[in-house]
C-alpha cells in the first residue's frame, strides 16, 4: 500500500460549479485534495496573455527567484509569499508590498479589459457555498490588498522540485489582517501555456506534517522515493483550466519542461476566513 494520505481529484466545468458549492470545505476537512475546472478562462485570452507577458517591454521586469538553483530558475513578474533560493525567508516586505501597487497595472496590461481577479473570485465562491472570496487584506488598511496572483514562466528544461506550501511562520505573514485561517493553505493557478511534453503538476501523498519525510543530504525531499513508494497522481493541465488544491498539505512538484515553448501559468495561494464568511486569495 502507497504511503501518506490518498489523493482525490475532482474535474468539473464551469457550468458545474453549483453541484461541487462543498468542494472547498472538504479541502479543509481533506476529503478532496484537488480540484480543475476545466476550459475556466477561453483559451485565446490565455493566448493572447502570454504572448504580452513574453514580449520584449516586460522583459526587464522579470525576476528570477530561485536563481542559481540548477535546473530551477523559473521567471516571475510579482512577488510571491514563499522561500526561495534568493530569499529563503520570503520576500522583503517592501519588494512585496511594491509589487503588490503593480497588481491592477499588470492585470489590465497582460489580460487587457478581462478580470482575471474577478474570475478566481467567481470560481472559489462556486466551490465554497457560494461565499465571497476576495484578494488578502494587509493588516494596515492604507496598504490595501496583497498581490492577488503572479505570472510564472517555466523556460525548457527547468522544475519546480519538490515542496508544499506551508508557509505562514515567513515574516511577511506578519502583514496579513488578522481573522484568517493560517492552518490551512491551498494553491490555485491557472494554465496560460501548457507543456505538451513535461511541465506536470504532480501531487503525493506525503504531507507537509510528516515527522519522517525521505530527505536527500542536500536538503531537498527525495523526489525518487515520492515516485516509487507514495500515493501520487500527475495532472494534465491545458490552457484556460483552474487548478485549485491543498498545497499546504500534499508535498508536490512540477516536471521539467521538455519542449521549447515554456511553461506558463498564473496563480497564488488562497485560505478561509475563520468565522467561515469568505475566502482570500493572493501571491
Ligand atoms: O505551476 C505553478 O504555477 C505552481 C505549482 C506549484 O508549485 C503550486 O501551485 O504550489
Amino acid at each position: 500500500m502507497p504511503k501518506g494520505s490518498p489523493i482525490s481529484l475532482i474535474e468539473l466545468t464551469l457550468s458545474e460549479l453549483a453541484q461541487h458549492h462543498n468542494a472547498l470545505p472538504n479541502m479543509l476537512d481533506e476529503s478532496c485534495t484537488a480540484v480543475i475546472v476545466r476550459e475556466a478562462f477561453p483559451k485565446s485570452l490565455m493566448q493572447k496573455a502570454c504572448e504580452r507577458l513574453s514580449a520584449k517591454e516586460l522583459e526587464s521586469q522579470l525576476t528570477s527567484p530561485n536563481q542559481g538553483m540548477p535546473g530551477g530558475e523559473l521567471l516571475t513578474l510579482g512577488a510571491a509569499a514563499t522561500p526561495t533560493m534568493t530569499a529563503l525567508n520570503g520576500p522583503k516586505n517592501e519588494i512585496y508590498i511594491e509589487s503588490a501597487q503593480h497588481a491592477q497595472e499588470w492585470e489590465n496590461l497582460i489580460f487587457g479589459e478581462f478580470s482575471v481577479s474577478a474570475q478566481v473570485a467567481k470560481i472559489l465562491a462556486g466551490l465554497n457555498q457560494n461565499k465571497p472570496a476576495q484578494p488578502a487584506p494587509f493588516q494596515d488598511p492604507h496598504l490595501g490588498q496583497w498581490l492577488p496572483f503572479n505570472y510564472r514562466i517555466l523556460p525548457p528544461n527547468t522544475q519546480i522540485y519538490s515542496h508544499h506550501d506551508m508557509h505562514y511562520r515567513l515574516p511577511i505573514y506578519d502583514l496579513l489582517a488578522d481573522g484568517y485561517n493560517q492552518k490551512k493553505l491551498l494553491s490555485w493557478f491557472i494554465t496560460g501555456q501548457e507543456a505538451l511534453s513535461g511541465g506536470e503538476l504532480i501531487i503525493y501523498g506525503l504531507r507537509s506534517d510528516d515527522p519522517h519525510p525521505p530527505m536527500l543530504a542536500n536538503r531537498f525531499v527525495d523526489t525518487e522515493a515520492l515516485e516509487k513508494e507514495y500515493y501520487k497522481l500527475n495532472l494534465d493541465l491545458k490552457a484556460g483550466d483552474f487548478l485549485i488544491f491543498n498545497s499546504g498539505l500534499h508535498v508536490h512538484r512540477v516536471s521539467a519542461v521538455q519542449q521549447k515553448q515554456s511553461r506558463i501559468t498564473f496563480g497564488g495561494f488562497a485560505t478561509f476566513a475563520l468565522d467561515q464568511s469568505h475566502m482570500i486569495y493572493w501571491s
